[in-house]
């Protein structure tokens, strides 16, 4: 989808733009509130250089893993300037102005956010792009995410979203979330049809 770099009018300038889905949870404390407040904090400039775009629906979910209190989670779509490395690092501030602690690997949060899948509008500074999105595997970074695949709470919501994008380039999103099997999904509720 970025066969022909182009120019953002975000940039202006022409520094390489990309569109980034970021997937939001929260399980601690108020969580739609929580959420609702960084989706606003993004969509009015908290991260200079990035801009939020649109928002997906928001879920109630089960929680996968160790931790027995319900998720809520959304996608938002971001446009930004800013280097994948420095995107997630204004990310994790955002998510200790909320409270976030990292005691052990998950414990309850009042904010993730993870970086889903990251496309390049632009020329995309000699990173390795993959069919449909940025591939990278570094100890800090990963792309597309590790668990995508595997997550209904990710992949509904990125299906209201981007329904035929396609994370490694072979089945898309909405192909994957029809995949999954019904022990694997986590998907109570939808809370609201937006999250802002
Ligand atoms: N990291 C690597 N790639 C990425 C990426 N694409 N985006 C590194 C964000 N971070 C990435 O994350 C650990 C490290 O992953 C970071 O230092 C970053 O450099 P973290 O947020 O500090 O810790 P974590 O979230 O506890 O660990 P992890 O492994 O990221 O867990 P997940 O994958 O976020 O899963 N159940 C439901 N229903 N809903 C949920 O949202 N979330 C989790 C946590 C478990 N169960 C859940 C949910
Ligand atoms: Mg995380």
């Amino acid at each position: 989808m970025y066969a022909e770099p182009r120019r953002s009018s975000l940039t202006g300038a022409g520094v390489a733009a990309a569109t980034v889905y970021v997937g939001l949870g929260s399980n601690l404390g108020d969580r739609l509130a929580t959420l609702q407040g960084a989706a606003r904090q993004l969509r009015d400039g908290v991260v200079p250089g990035t801009v939020l775009v649109r928002s997906s629906p928001v879920y109630e979910t089960r929680p996968l893993g160790p931790s027995t209190a319900e998720y809520m989670n959304a996608v938002v779509e971001l446009r930004t300037v800013v280097e994948p490395a420095a995107l997630l690092s204004a990310l994790q501030g955002l998510e200790l102005l909320h409270g976030r602690t990292r005691r052990t690997r998950w414990e309850a949060r009042t904010l993730d956010l993870d970086i889903l899948m990251w496309l390049p509008i632009g020329l995309p500074s000699g990173l390795p792009i993959g069919l449909q999105g940025l591939l990278l595997d570094t100890p800090g970074l990963r792309l597309p995410h590790a668990e995508l695949e595997r997550r209904d709470f990710v992949l509904a919501p990125l299906a209201a979203l981007a329904p035929g994008l396609r994370p490694r380039g072979g089945a898309s999103v909405a192909e994957l979330l029809a995949a999954l099997n019904a022990a694997d999904r986590t998907i109570v509720a939808q809370v609201a049809e937006h999250l802002c």
